[in-house]
């Protein structure tokens, strides 16, 4: 029998299940070829491309060829001592999902998600959930507006009452895509409603039975239905909060609308703080940065800081 094409949706300790555009999964094992070959280092992850093929025996399948990625969402360890933890490879976007109210949006939080997204070159959408909990429009232009801002597409959603379904469902449709955000504010919902074969828990009752939870439990790839290259990213490491062991000095980087001033600064190791002559603040002085933005940043770098010092 030839070989197969797929992509692996999920595994730990050496086998890997691996799923072929039929929809077929097959559980496999790297050939013992592949072990010995240099690749960088490369652990294979959920979101590989792999081709399997039946092994000597027959009774099994194993990896005989891995395509390049075009991208990885990984978290480095901090202080960058134990190497990265690579959640998934391949990932084409990142939602960061939270709600207008019930719970209120957590601005820091959805800055940091944002963050996580920009230092692994992920493309990140914003998802405004719960708009039918709104008291006006103008509420939620106000959420909104630093996000436009910055750049991010801006989704305006109600799981509960249907809107921006639609457009929510165009944007998942052929993509492997991350959806992470704060408990409670409507990830699953809005799922559920946009593919109901999910059928994903909702509601769920406490976030620290969930953080136990979520620590062992590895990557995992959930196919949408009826798009076989659609694919969610389960990743119980996104959840986590914590910097991921970027350097305090290349946080400036992960702020897109900070982009067209980094190089302006008065020095060239500018943290954007106190110092005079920084292109950064005068551009928040003139409004091109946003006040809840720059406070993250700042918020942010204290915290790196911290951590590098702790290592
Ligand atoms: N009013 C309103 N309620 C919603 C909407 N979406 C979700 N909810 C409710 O919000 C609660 C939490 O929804 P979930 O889908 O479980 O939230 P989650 O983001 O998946 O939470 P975790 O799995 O804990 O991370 C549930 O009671 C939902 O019914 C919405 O658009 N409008
Ligand atoms: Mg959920
Ligand atoms: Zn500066």
């Amino acid at each position: 029998m030839s070989a197969v094409a797929g992509i692996i949706v999920e595994g730990t300790g050496g086998v890997w299940r691996v799923r072929s555009r039929d929809g077929e999964e097959r559980d496999a094992a790297l050939a013992g070829r592949l072990k010995q070959e240099d690749r960088g280092n490369r652990k294979l992850a959920v979101g590989d491309h792999v081709t399997v093929e039946p092994d000597e025996r027959g009774s099994g399948w194993r990896i005989t060829s891995i395509a390049e990625r075009k991208s990885v969402l990984a978290r480095r360890e901090p202080g960058g001592r134990h190497g990265e933890r690579i959640l998934a490879a391949n990932v084409d976007a990142v939602l960061v999902v939270f709600s207008v109210a019930q719970p209120e949006p957590h601005v820091r939080m959805i800055d940091r998600f944002l963050v996580i997204a920009e230092a692994n070159d992920l493309k990140a959408h914003v998802v405004l959930n719960k708009i039918d909990l709104a008291t006006s429009p103008a509420t939620v232009d106000a959420i909104a507006e630093p996000y436009l801002a910055a750049g991010y597409p801006v989704h305006r959603t109600s799981a509960k009452r249907g809107d921006g379904l639609e457009e929510m469902r165009r944007e998942l449709h052929g993509r492997v895509t991350a959806v992470t955000g704060p408990s409670g504010v409507g990830k699953s919902s809005l799922l559920n409603a946009l593919h109901p074969e999910l059928g994903l828990r909702t509601q769920e009752i406490s976030q620290s039975v969930n953080k136990g939870r979520h620590t062992t439990v590895g990557s995992k790839l959930i196919p949408l239905p009826g798009d076989p290259d659609g694919f969610l990213v389960d990743t119980p490491g996104l959840r986590e909060v914590g910097m991921w062991g970027l350097p305090s000095g290349s946080l400036d980087q992960c702020f897109p609308e900070f982009a067209p001033f980094l190089g302006e600064c008065r020095f060239q190791d500018c943290k954007h703080d106190t110092e005079p002559g920084c292109a950064v603040r005068d551009a928040l002085a003139g409004g091109r940065i946003k006040p809840s933005r720059y406070e993250s940043y700042l918020k942010l770098r204290g915290e790196l800081v911290a951590s590098e010092n702790v290592w």
